[in-house]
């Protein structure tokens, strides 16, 4: 199996890691972790973003920048992603059946969508785990949609046809045209982190941030903003009409034991209206227990 590209070969890093990310997807040293998303207006939870983290038998915790862009960059974005939506649907299943009901977002790579099978390999994971494809939102990101635009848009059609939503992902950071972006079925946009950290203080991101929720609205799309860390961006995010926030500010990614007691505690500070702070020292608190990021 051809599995490197130039790239990664110059930089020396798929060689060390790439044999032992395909033994990590066969071995069990990946795991899954849950970010909330939040809905501004009233501040309830919106479901998760499914991240994942790998745990090398030598050498610790390998950052995702590495891991991920090893596998999206070599064969093993296949068995990859599969192993992350056969273990995000089980847990989803779980979470179901013990009557906590949620919706997970998961990050597909354009060479997923490139698979001819690939749409029918969703379909069969959400049957095998009796998952409602309402639940479940795939993140795709933006720069990769405009690399192969007829397969990619062909593909992105059958998936909203199982009743899966699709959302851009890092909106902003890649150069997608507004042409194009009109002709996906997509139904939710992701702006990258890169405007949001320094929203409150930075007047040219709040000027493109603000015509980008504009835009997509105009487009019938939900905005999610990513990497929210202050109280003040959430609020300004909030004043812009953006529907949904992602961050630490919200929570930090946490464990499958941790997102019950996250959410039953969510829910309760939002109905006594506590501030959102509450849930980052909430989150601290489940970082410490599990040493996690
Ligand atoms: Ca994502």
């Amino acid at each position: 199996m051809q599995i490197m590209s130039h790239d990664i070969a110059e930089r020396g890093v798929g060689s060390i890691y790439q044999k032992d990310l395909e033994k990590a997807i066969e071995n069990g040293q990946l795991s899954l972790m849950f970010q909330p998303k939040v809905r501004l207006a009233d501040g309830r939870s919106e479901g998760f973003e499914v991240l994942t983290r790998w745990t090398h038998p030598e050498r610790g915790q390998i950052s995702p920048d590495v891991f991920v862009r090893i596998a999206e960059e070599t064969e093993l974005i296949h068995p990859f992603t599969r192993w992350v939506m056969r273990s995000a649907f089980s847990q989803l299943q779980t979470w179901c059946r013990n009557g906590f009901r949620t919706s997970l977002s998961i990050n597909v790579s354009v060479r997923n969508l490139a698979v001819p099978g690939f749409v029918s390999e969703v379909r069969g994971i959400l049957d095998e785990f009796e998952i409602n494809p309402e639940l479940i939102e795939l993140e795709i990101t933006e720069g990769a949609l405009i690399q192969d635009s007829s397969t990619v848009l062909k593909r992105l059609l059958l998936l909203q046809d199982l009743g899966v939503r699709l959302s851009i992902d890092d909106f902003g950071a890649g150069y997608a045209s507004l042409a194009y972006l009109k002709m996906l079925p997509v139904n939710v946009l992701k702006i990258d982190r890169s405007f949001i950290t320094a929203l409150s203080s930075n007047r040219a991101d709040q000027r493109i941030v603000a015509w980008t929720i504009r835009l997509a609205h105009d487009f019938g799309m939900r905005v999610v903003a990513e990497g929210v860390e202050t109280k003040e961006v959430a609020d300004l995010l909030r004043a812009m009409g953006c529907d949904m926030a992602q961050g630490y500010f919200f929570g930090h990614p946490m464990r499958a034991d941790d997102v019950h007691s996250w959410s039953a505690a969510h829910a309760l500070s939002q109905a006594r209206g506590a501030p959102p702070a509450w849930f980052s020292w909430l989150g601290s608190l489940l970082r410490k227990n599990h040493s996690v990021r």
